[in-house]
C-alpha cells in the first residue's frame, strides 16, 4: 500500500490493484450494507468507493453510464417503463432521462446511504433524481422483482456492484427468472456482467443462465472504462420472447436527438457506432460465448 494513494484490492482480481492518488477524503461511513467512502483523487475527479471497490469517478462515469443504458433503450422503439436495479448514484436515471418516450422510471437501490452521498458529493451524477418520472425504492432488488407484476417493464437495467456483498443474488439464475417475468414481450435486459480479462468463469455462467431463461436474443457488448478493474467491462443484454430484438442495430438512436441535447447537454460517450461496435468480442471470448 503507497501512503497517500487509494488501492483497489479484491478477491476478485487477485495479484493486481489499480490506484489513484488521494487529495483528500470526503466521506467515510458505514451503511447496513457496506463502507462507504468518498474522495478527491488527483486526475479523476471525485471517485465513489464502496467495500473497497470503485463504483465511479466523475471522469469516466460517462463510459459505464451511457453504454449500460443507451445500449438496451436504443435497441427498441419507444420504451415507456423502465426499472432500474441498483444505481443509487443516479448515473443510470440521469440517461434515461434523455429518452422522451419514456413515462415511468422506477429505481431499486438497496442502499439509501449510496443515495445520500451521491446528492451531496456528485450532483452532476444524482441529478438524475430530479426527473419527475422517477419513483424510487430503498429495497433489495430480488425481492422487488419477485414482487413485480408481469410483462410490466419494456427494459430492466441492472446497474450492480460485484457478486461478493449484497449484489451477489442479483448474478443468479432465479434472478434472471424474476427479471424475465417482470419484461413484457420483446422487452430487453442489460446487466452489469464484469471482465472479459478477469472473469471468463462468471460471464459462462451468466451466458448459460441467460440462454436457458430468455427466448428473444442473448448477448455479451462491453466498453473500457479505466477506473474498473482491467479497464473493461461488460453487459449482458437479452430480449424476451416476442418481437425480435437486433441489439447490434440500434432502431431508436438518441445521440443525434435534439430535445435529448437540450435537456441533458450531449452524450460524451455513446453513438450508434460505438453502439454496434460493443458486440465485437476479441478472438477468446468469442469462442466461449458463443458455445454456451
Ligand atoms: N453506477 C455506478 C456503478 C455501480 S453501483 C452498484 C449499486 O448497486 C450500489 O449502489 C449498490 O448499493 C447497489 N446494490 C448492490 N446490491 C443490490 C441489491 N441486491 N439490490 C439493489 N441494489 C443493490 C456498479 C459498479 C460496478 C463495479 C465493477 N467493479
Amino acid at each position: 500500500v503507497i501512503p497517500g494513494w487509494f488501492s483497489e484490492m479484491s478477491p476478485m482480481w487477485p495479484g493486481e490493484a489499480h490506484s489513484l492518488k488521494v487529495e483528500k477524503i470526503l466521506f467515510q461511513g458505514k451503511s447496513d450494507y457496506q463502507d462507504v467512502i468518498v474522495f478527491q483523487s488527483a486526475t479523476y475527479g471525485k471517485v465513489l468507493v464502496l467495500d473497497g471497490v470503485i463504483q465511479l469517478t466523475e471522469r469516466d462515469e460517462c463510459a459505464y453510464q451511457e453504454m449500460i443504458t443507451h445500449l438496451p433503450l436504443c435497441s427498441i422503439s419507444n420504451p415507456k417503463k423502465v426499472l432500474v436495479i441498483g444505481g443509487g448514484d443516479g448515473g443510470v436515471l440521469r440517461e434515461v432521462a434523455r429518452h422522451s418516450s419514456v413515462g415511468q422510471i422506477d429505481i431499486c437501490e438497496i442502499d439509501k446511504m449510496v443515495v445520500d452521498v451521491s446528492k451531496q458529493y456528485f450532483p452532476n451524477v444524482a441529478v438524475g433524481y430530479e426527473d419527475p418520472r422517477v419513483n424510487l425504492i430503498i429495497g433489495d432488488g430480488v425481492a422487488f422483482l419477485k414482487n413485480a407484476a408481469e410483462g410490466t417493464y419494456d427494459a430492466v437495467i441492472v446497474d450492480s456492484s460485484d457478486p461478493i456483498g449484497p449484489a451477489k443474488e442479483l448474478f443468479e439464475k432465479p434472478f434472471f427468472e424474476s427479471v424475465n417475468r417482470a419484461l413484457r414481450p420483446g422487452g430487453v435486459v442489460c446487466t452489469q456482467a464484469e471482465s472479459l480479462w478477469l472473469h471468463m468463469d462468471i460471464i459462462e455462467d451468466i451466458v448459460s443462465n441467460c440462454r436457458e431463461i430468455f427466448k428473444g436474443s442473448v448477448n455479451y457488448a462491453w466498453t473500457s472504462v479505466p477506473t474498473y478493474p482491467s479497464g473493461v467491462i461488460g453487459f449482458m443484454l437479452c430480449s424476451t420472447e416476442g418481437p425480435q430484438v437486433d441489439f447490434k442495430k440500434p432502431v431508436n438512436p438518441i445521440d443525434a436527438d435534439e430535445s435529448s441535447i437540450k435537456s441533458h447537454g450531449p452524450l460524451r460517450f455513446y453513438n450508434a457506432e460505438i453502439h454496434s461496435a460493443a458486440f465485437c468480442l476479441p478472438s477468446f471470448a468469442k469462442k466461449v460465448i458463443d458455445s454456451k
